[in-house]
């Protein structure tokens, strides 16, 4: 039985020495040390020996196991440390290179657009007016001169919450409400920004929902020469000094007389090219002086006071600022396009 240790030990350790990863070191443990191995089935059979000898062979079975348990703790220990050592040595990272560049947001182009227009605007001692999304029939029709039934309506088909209530169809609502709380007394100067919505099918140039900055300024002597100083000032800051500005007759419900407002072209000067349409001219806006109706619907007294207002759409401007050709792309977040408009 000593022999069958001893040789048991040998052969062990040997295969300690051999094991090349955790699995096989596992193989050996369970094989000589597990409940059906070689050295259990030698304690088991102790009881045939002579009474004298099972101590020793006892002993001799508890030490051989105890050696074949230590080596293998042993090289697990040292496959450990090495496995670590390797790791360490493959993952070495070099502190000194620069870092990757976190990657940053910035304002959407809309927003960054409107922001310059309020700011211009602001510069000419406007304010800014904002007012809900979702509107009266009253603050968005009535009181801007398209009572129920106008033909103009139809123009501006909305999204309706209820017969009465809709998802607003311009910016306009807001100016009648702003000039509503003046009550009656000038003067108003304000910039309305914000989303606006309206029944249309989406296509390249159409979507539901759009943006708007309308402009109102009502005191008393307001004149359309006053019109035509502020939005020129507009242009020329917005597109460059040396545009023109053209007004030619329009019509809108809420302004008497209406015009709509062009720019000379800048692609050709003026000649006509593919953006003007051959024209020299880029429509940009839509302004007039405000209807009496719309004055006298919101405290104001027409013999007094006088007002002009002006409209226009951010996406229009920004397509034709940057020659986009679609306006779902303002929509659709694709960040390969947003991220052509972050300014440095
Ligand atoms: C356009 C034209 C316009 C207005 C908006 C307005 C508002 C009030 C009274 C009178 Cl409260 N007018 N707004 C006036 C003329 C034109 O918009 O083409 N917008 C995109």
């Amino acid at each position: 039985m000593k022999e069958r240790l001893v040789e048991l030990k040998t052969e062990a350790l040997e295969k300690v020495a051999q094991a090349e990863d955790a699995k096989a070191l596992q193989d050996v443990k369970v094989q000589y040390l597990g409940k059906k191995g070689p050295i259990t089935e030698v304690l088991r059979g102790m009881g045939k020996l002579p009474k004298e000898e099972r101590p020793v062979i006892g002993q001799m079975a508890n030490d051989v196991r105890e050696e074949i348990s230590t080596a293998i703790d042993e090289k697990q220990t040292k496959m450990e440390e090495a496995a670590l050592e390797k790791q360490l040595q493959e993952e070495t990272i070099d502190v000194t290179l620069p870092g990757r560049p976190a990657q940053t947001g910035g304002p959407h182009l809309l927003t960054s657009l409107i922001e310059e227009i309020e700011d211009l605007f602001i510069g000419m001692g406007f304010e800014i007016a904002e007012g809900p999304e979702v509107e009266a029939d009253y603050y968005n029709f009535e009181a801007l001169n398209l009572p129920k039934g106008h033909p103009a309506r139809d123009m501006q088909d909305s999204f309706y919450i209820t017969e009465e209530i809709l998802m607003r169809t311009h910016t306009s609502p807001v100016q009648a409400r702003t000039m509503e709380q003046h009550k009656g007394k000038g003067p108003v100067k304000v910039i309305c920004p914000g989303k606006v919505y309206r029944r249309d099918t989406d296509d390249a140039t159409h979507s539901h929902q759009f943006t708007q900055i309308e402009g109102l300024l009502v005191d008393k002597h307001v004149r359309m020469s006053d019109l035509k100083g502020v939005l020129n000032a507009f242009a020329k800051q917005m597109f460059g000094e040396e545009r023109e500005i053209r007004l030619r007759p329009s019509f809108f419900p809420f302004t008497e007389p209406s015009v709509e407002m062009d720019i000379s072209c800048k692609m050709c000067g003026g000649e006509g090219c593919s953006v003007c349409k051959g024209t020299g001219w880029i429509e940009i806006l839509g302004a007039g002086m405000v209807h009496p109706n719309v004055l006298e619907m919101a405290g104001y007294d027409p013999n007094e006071y006088t007002g002009f207002a002006f409209g226009m759409g951010p996406e229009r401007i920004a397509m034709l600022k940057y020659g986009i050709d679609d306006i779902r792309h303002f929509y659709t977040n694709d960040v390969r396009f947003l991220n052509q408009f972050h300014k440095a």
